[in-house]
């Protein structure tokens, strides 16, 4: 038969993130011009990404080095940073069912080119993965809406 039975699932993958120019009263203390956060998630009204996803690997730019990859194993699936310069990162899905192999997307980070100091919408990719078994967890969902803010900590 096939590679792919009738019995695989497509889900999508969205990353995307946000940033907001850093004004002079956030006291930018390096050479950051910007703060900046992607994220992963799945569309709204889809089952959220923790029911089938184990952990979210993100591989930042070599300028952050050490830290340059982030490992999050739960909800909400973010990295926030101060940066001041646009460039692509990858993204390791680890499935919750192992049958399934990980998968890496790629995003390129869009900075606020406006200088507002508000929060703006940057880059979003969205992908079409294909699971052979998602292990979906029997979590109760509330609104898919955690994912949407800059946090005022300076991370
Ligand atoms: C650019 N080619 O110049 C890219 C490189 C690198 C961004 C961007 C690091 C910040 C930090 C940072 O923003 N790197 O280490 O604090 O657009």
């Amino acid at each position: 038969g096939s590679r792919f039975s009738k019995f695989n699932l497509k889900k999508k993958i969205i990353v995307g993130n946000l940033s907001r120019f850093l004004l002079e009263e956030d006291n930018p203390s390096d050479n950051a011009t910007h703060k900046w956060m992607v994220y992963v998630r799945t569309p709204p009204n889809e089952k959220k990404l923790e029911t089938f996803v184990k952990s979210v690997t993100f591989y930042l730019h070599e300028s952050y080095a050490p830290n340059t990859e982030v490992v999050i194993n739960n909800p909400p699936f973010n990295v926030t940073r101060r940066g001041w310069g646009e460039f692509h990162l990858k993204v390791l899905l680890k499935f919750k069912d192992e049958k399934n192999k990980p998968i890496l997307l790629h995003h390129k980070i869009k900075l606020d080119k406006t200088l507002s100091g508000l929060q703006t919408t940057g880059n979003e990719t969205t992908t079409t993965i294909e699971l052979e078994s998602p292990g979906f967890d029997d979590i109760k969902t509330e609104k898919n809406d955690n994912n949407t803010e800059l946090s005022d900590n300076n991370e």
